[in-house]
């Protein structure tokens, strides 16, 4: 049972246990995720106070501009793993294609690929909004001792074996699973450690926030409006509250605690939504499951859908089991009539 104020350094050799088939590589992944989250989090903390902000002046593969701390997060990280050689092959959202990791002496005994959105919610970052960076790990399916293939990165989220994400918030927290739970560590940062802050977090079976992007109202498919409709009617425990921060690891988190439900849907404007399956969808879907939560298109669940591109998004409803059941309710009755 993990105890309160633990560091992860001895939350990690005390859960050892989890990883049956791993000889201390995830372990060492999840410590070298948690040296490179420290070193983000000291950039990000004074964005505000060196010439590191502002548009890189590139856009990435979603044609967004990318701000230098994208630019730096994603570098920090891709380093880190490189470095500790544990990892074959590294996608990521700030890059348009995998990244091939060369084991030492070529001889690519690493079983395990990343994929990763280096800094969810960057466009906050100029108005000091919280940001994240959010992880996905598997095992490889190609033969070990081969270069990895595109098949490595294409699973579907249920064979995921650890994901997690950093919140560089009013504090800065790393909460992650590998299939035992969720369990949030907070950052000491004058200590430059990790405290377990968090045990054991639970999804409230029920919640009365909702976060969506009301702005694109007009744009939804009816089965959204006809839920966010029922959110905003008086009658019971409604209406709810709306809260939308902009920033998906920052509105999961806190629905994560208080109880609450996140829609990224599809649009008039974006066929398939706005979120991307791969490194932010399925890692955040994994994290809520473990936590009691659901995560759905709307329709099927997240973790089910089977990839076919790197970049490829999806709509998004996670959090509260009743809630997204309820939106789904909504969603199928629009679609199908019951
Ligand atoms: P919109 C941030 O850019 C992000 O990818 C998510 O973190 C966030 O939930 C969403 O986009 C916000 O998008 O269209 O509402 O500004």
């Amino acid at each position: 049972m993990p105890k309160k104020n633990q560091t992860l350094g001895e939350f990690i050799i005390e859960n050892q246990s989890d990883f049956p088939y791993s000889s201390g590589e995830l372990s060492r992944l999840i410590n070298s995720i948690r040296l490179a989250a420290k070193v983000v989090n000291h950039e990000v903390n004074k964005a505000g106070l060196v010439d590191i902000i502002g548009a890189y002046g590139e856009t990435n593969v979603q044609g967004e501009d990318q701000q230098k701390l994208d630019v730096y997060a994603n570098n920090k990280f891709i380093q880190t793993l490189t470095n500790r050689e544990i990892v074959c092959g590294i996608a990521s959202e700030e890059n348009d294609d995998f990244i091939q990791i060369e084991g030492h002496k070529g001889d690519h005994q690493n079983k395990y690929v990343v994929l990763m959105d280096p800094l969810d919610g960057s466009s906050n970052i100029d108005v000091n909004v919280s940001v994240g960076t959010i992880f996905s790990i598997y095992r490889r399916v190609t033969p070990m001792g081969t270069p990895v293939q595109l098949e490595d990165f294409l699973q579907p989220g249920n064979r995921q074996v650890a994901a997690g994400y950093i919140i560089y918030g009013t504090s800065t927290m790393l909460v992650y699973t590998t299939g035992h739970g969720v369990n949030g560590f907070t950052l000491n940062p004058a200590l430059g450690s990790w405290y377990l802050s968090h045990p054991d977090m639970k999804f409230p079976e029920n919640g009365q926030i909702y976060s969506i992007n009301e702005g694109n109202y007009v744009h939804f498919p009816q089965g959204v409006k006809d839920y966010i409709k029922y959110c905003q009617e008086e009658k019971g425990d409604r209406p709810y509250t709306s809260r939308y921060i902009g920033s998906m690891v920052s509105d999961i988190h806190r629905n994560m605690i208080k109880g609450g439900i996140f829609m990224y849907p599809k649009s008039s404007k974006a066929s398939d939504g706005k979120l991307r399956l791969l490194y932010e969808c399925n890692p955040m879907a994994y994290l809520t499951e473990q936590a009691g939560g659901k995560a759905s298109d709307g329709f099927k669940r997240i973790l089910d859908i089977k990839p076919t591109e790197l970049h490829q998004r999806v709509p998004f409803f996670c959090g509260s089991k009743k809630m997204v059941e309820k939106a789904e309710e909504f969603m199928k009755k629009a679609e199908y009539g019951s």
